[in-house]
């Protein structure tokens, strides 16, 4: 299996995700792949021809299918590796762990974007302030809706991290640049500095060349 993604992009979930299986399971090293992809010349043409949809994360499986949308790439990581034990199977969690993700990459990240890259959202510059603001506002009520969905619970979904937690710690990296930051979540601070202690994640950061506090620049 391939992970194709860039830096400190929404793929450092994914790549966190198969970091942690491999941990869980070091025979099957061999079998995961994570292919790097410099921004400034993303998208290539190979990856266009590979990915229908040009976007990170894309997991490529042994079998030769493509997967996108950190949704369906972090829920197949789940379920294909259950040894790794990065979600709930069943019940009340896994309707959760659905939930949560869908917010976070439906409603969390494109709250980013609208900050980061409001020329996606209009062509027109005199709207950028506007979309921008619009961003701040909504940033805010998704890191207060996250705090909430945690509360002091130790992990998003009960005790042990899953893949909802390294979508979080994707959205507390990004979070540490807001005027409104990450740190004023204690909540959503204290899981994404609980993942950014962890050894596991410190490969993944090396890997990717970042930081848990940098760079600055782009989504990641
Ligand atoms: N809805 C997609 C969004 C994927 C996405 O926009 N990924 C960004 C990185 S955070 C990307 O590929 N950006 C490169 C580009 O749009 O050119 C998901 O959840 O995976």
């Amino acid at each position: 299996m391939t992970l194709y993604a860039l830096p400190g992009a929404c793929s450092l979930a994914s790549h966190i995700a198969l970091e942690w299986v491999v941990a869980a399971e070091p025979a099957i090293e061999d079998q995961v792949r994570v292919v790097m992809m410099p921004r400034d010349t993303f998208p290539t043409p190979q990856f266009r021809a590979k990915v229908a949809v040009p976007t990170v994360p894309a997991l490529e499986t042994s079998d030769g299918a493509i997967i996108t949308e950190s949704l369906a790439v972090l829920l197949h990581i789940t379920d294909r590796f259950p040894k790794a034990e990065l979600g709930p199977r069943q019940g009340h969690y896994r309707d959760e762990l659905h939930r949560l993700l869908s917010f976070m990459a439906s409603t969390a990240h494109p709250s980013f974007q609208m900050l980061w890259r409001p020329e996606r959202f209009s062509d027109d510059p005199v709207a950028h302030a506007s979309i921008k603001r619009q961003a701040v506002t909504r940033l805010t009520r998704v890191f207060s809706h996250l705090d909430s969905a945690l509360g002091d619970g130790e992990w998003l979904l009960g005790s042990k991290p899953s893949v909802a937690d390294f979508y979080l710690f994707v959205l507390g990296r990004w979070g540490q640049r807001l005027d409104d930051a990450t740190h004023n979540y204690p909540n959503c601070w204290r899981v994404t500095e609980a993942l950014s202690r962890s050894a596991i994640v410190h490969r993944v950061l090396a890997r990717e060349g970042i930081t848990f506090c940098g760079p600055v620049a782009g989504l990641g």
